[in-house]
């Protein structure tokens, strides 16, 4: 597989061409590794960041793409932002990182955007030589199989278990091992971050500071656009009271 526009839908060859997407591949001679996180991120905070850039070490990976879910398969009966408010925040959140990306392609696909159908686009658009590493809460690993397609999901990409505080690693072990479908799985142990975006939102519509549980442009975007019930004009406000 190569760049050749034939191998491409309409929709990734758009991306292609908006550079939303880095290009990885063009030495036939070494094999990239490419991260993807994944996430609602409602809002984006330090845990999905650490852990981020705990796989990229650890794993040795070129770059982590950022990738905020358009309509999360799992939250169709919860309220979310809306994809660009998500978006923004993962911009500014891993934009002094050199080697973070933060990427529209499920943003702007229509419909739920199932992991399947992302990492199979993916592979439609990336030369072989180029791998791709799913990075996921353990948490999210021991429910794999309810995700749509998981065999495709396991098929296309090495998954990145990131332990989160509290959870117990062998559950997602035995989980996978007494599954039908083969995945190829590698377990990080990032440092104990008990963050959560629902605990960010709570602390926001409570009046309490996110200093030190998300970069404070992320901060300063959920002020300046009034998400999760936000109630002080801190750091000023684009429209009138
Ligand atoms: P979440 O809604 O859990 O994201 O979604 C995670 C990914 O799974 C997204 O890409 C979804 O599209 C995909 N998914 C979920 C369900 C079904 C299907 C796909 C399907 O295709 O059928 P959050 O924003 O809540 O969190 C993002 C990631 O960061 C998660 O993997 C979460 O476990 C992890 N995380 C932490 N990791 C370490 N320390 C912490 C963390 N907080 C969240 N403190």
């Amino acid at each position: 597989m190569n760049y050749d526009a034939e191998n491409l839908t309409d929709f990734a060859q758009e991306v292609v061409d908006r550079g939303d997407l880095p290009l990885l591949g063009r030495d036939p001679h070494r094999t990239y590794h490419l991260g993807i996180m994944g996430g609602t991120f409602d809002p984006i905070h330090n845990g999905h960041l650490v852990a981020a850039e705990q796989a990229f070490d650890d794993l040795d990976l070129d770059l982590v793409v950022f990738m905020p879910a358009g309509r999360p398969a799992f939250k169709q009966d919860k309220q979310v932002s809306s994809g660009e408010d998500r978006y923004a925040m993962t911009l500014l959140a891993t934009s002094d990182n050199p080697h973070f990306l933060a990427s529209r392609f499920e943003i702007d696909r229509g419909g739920i955007t199932y992991t399947a159908d992302t990492l199979q686009l993916l592979r439609k658009l990336y030369p072989d030589n180029v791998k791709f590493y799913f990075i996921t809460g353990a948490d999210a690993v021991a429910e794999i199989m309810a995700w749509k397609n998981a065999e495709k999901v396991a098929s296309l990409a090495t998954l990145v278990a990131a332990t989160r505080p509290g959870y117990d690693l062998e559950h997602a072990r035995k989980t996978l091992k007494k599954s039908s479908v083969s995945f190829d799985v590698r377990y990080l142990t990032v440092p104990a971050l008990a963050i959560s975006s629902s605990y960010l939102r709570d602390r926001v519509s409570v009046g309490q500071s996110l200093r030190y549980l998300t970069p404070d442009t992320v901060t300063g975007y959920i002020h300046k656009h009034k998400l999760y019930g936000v109630h002080s004009s801190r750091y000023g406000s684009l429209r009138e009271e």
